[in-house]
């Protein structure tokens, strides 16, 4: 195999400089044994981080750590206002009408959490519908089965068909009058399926339900901007998006923030205190319980300037490409299936796949003499693991570093699997 730092020629008209991103990363450049340069196909598990990202956490513990909204000396001052800079980045970054309404949590799955103990418990009552997919991850399934189990609420399931994608024609039936939320991934971390939601927004809306979408896959890949999908609430997480983990986002529209109880009680969600009573802090502070990851809210501020400054249109389009080439390039390997839709245009730089004869995590084990990292399991979807009728896949996704070097190597070590297996008889 070739070395993994020489930028290939396949990658040169690629629409951004990938030699020069590269570099920015200092992980890239490891060994995983000696002689073994990491292949990194593990991005919608999380994202490697950029040296600005990294620089940016040290200079903060090492230039301003504080705590913040509490203190007048300087250091917290400075630590306060660099939170609600990097708050203020999130929430241009996805077009939020006003800063206000980012709240930061701890990631995802957080967020999700965040909407159905806050919103739904409050404004949901039983017999109301909760719609969701049959490609979600847990963190947009198990929730919603808690409250359908303490409240009430009827759960329904926009199905997938065998390509990946949902059934519309289902979606147009079980979306109705009785639909108050519809909670849907924009991305399966499965599948790599992009979800039409310019087709299931305004089916939930002209319902008047309200509608929360899972960005965990779509925010770090492709530009969203919320007003334009016309959804309520956005959750997503900063470790998949070149941030650091630990911290996510839930984007909320600020009616339905202010008619919102909080999450959590404690300090800085408050106004006032006393024995008998407490009354809530504004929105966002109202779900900002305790000090919160006041450092990697601003590391992911400087991953947000990272990303904007490539532009989300020219990260979507190299990831495209590297997909479109990785769906031809592992057709051909012999032993090879490929799951989810075969358009690039469809779907996102995620893909799964399985070998014949070889176990998911046979496949991911050779991998990782090779260097290469891939994820191999249900990937915390089991639904869509039972709907393709297997118990696992293996799965490779790509981010803004990757090369189509990178897929001709794991093209070939797959090939190495296989006959390493017994494959290909
Ligand atoms: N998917 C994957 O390898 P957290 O863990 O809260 O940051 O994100 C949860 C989550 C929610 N929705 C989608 C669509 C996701 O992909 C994920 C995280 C990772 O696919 C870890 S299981």
């Amino acid at each position: 195999m070739t070395g993994l730092n020489h930028a290939p020629s396949e990658t040169q008209r690629l629409p951004f400089d990938l030699a020069r991103i590269r570099r920015d990363f200092p992980i890239l450049k490891r060994e995983v044994a000696p002689g073994v340069p990491l292949i990194y196909l593990d991005n919608a598990a999380t994202s490697q981080k950029p040296v600005q990202v990294i620089a940016e956490l040290t200079r903060y513990y090492r230039d301003h750590n504080a705590n913040i909204h509490r203190g007048v000396h300087t250091l917290s001052v400075e630590s306060t206002e660099l939170y609600e800079a990097a708050r203020a980045k999130v929430a241009r970054f996805i077009n939020a009408p006003r800063t206000e309404e980012v709240i930061f949590t701890r990631n995802t799955t957080e967020s999700i959490n965040l909407v159905a103990h806050a919103w739904a418990r409050k404004f949901l009552a039983a017999g109301d519908e909760v719609v969701i997919s049959e490609i979600e991850h847990h963190s947009n399934i198990v929730p919603w089965q808690m409250l359908r189990d303490e409240r009430g609420i009827v759960l329904r399931y926009i199905p997938m068909l065998p390509d990946g994608t949902l059934d519309l024609e289902v979606a147009r039936k079980i979306i109705g009058p009785r639909t108050k939320l519809l909670a849907i991934t924009a991305m399966s971390n499965a599948l790599g399926s992009i979800v039409p939601l310019e087709v299931l927004v305004p089916l939930a809306k002209a319902h008047g339900a309200t509608v929360l979408v899972d960005g965990a896959q779509s925010v770090p890949h492709m530009p969203v901007d919320v007003q334009a999908l016309d959804i309520d609430f956005l959750a997503f997480s900063s470790h998949k998006m070149l941030g650091p983990t630990g911290i996510g986002i839930l984007w909320g529209k600020m009616a339905l923030l202010e008619a919102m109880d909080p999450f959590m009680g404690g300090g800085d969600m408050i106004l006032t205190v006393s024995m008998d009573r407490s009354t809530w802090a504004d929105v966002p502070a109202k779900f900002e319980a305790g000090t919160p990851n006041v450092a990697d809210a601003i590391a992911f501020g400087a991953a947000i300037d990272y990303l904007d400054a490539l532009g989300m249109d020219a990260v979507r389009a190299h990831e495209r490409e590297v997909t479109d080439y990785a769906l031809r390039r592992l057709s051909d390997v012999p032993g090879v299936s490929i799951f989810g839709p075969m358009d690039a245009d469809l779907r996102g730089g995620v893909i799964s796949f399985e070998l014949e004869d070889v176990h998911p995590h046979d496949i991911g084990q050779v991998l990782d003499t090779y260097g290469i990292a891939i994820r191999t399991g249900h990937h915390c979807a089991q639904p869509v693991m039972s709907a393709l009728n297997v118990p696992a896949t293996a799965r490779a996704s790509f981010y803004i570093y990757n090369t189509t070097e990178e897929v001709e190597q794991l093209a070939s070590a797959l090939q190495a699997v296989s006959k390493f297996f017994g494959g290909g008889r």
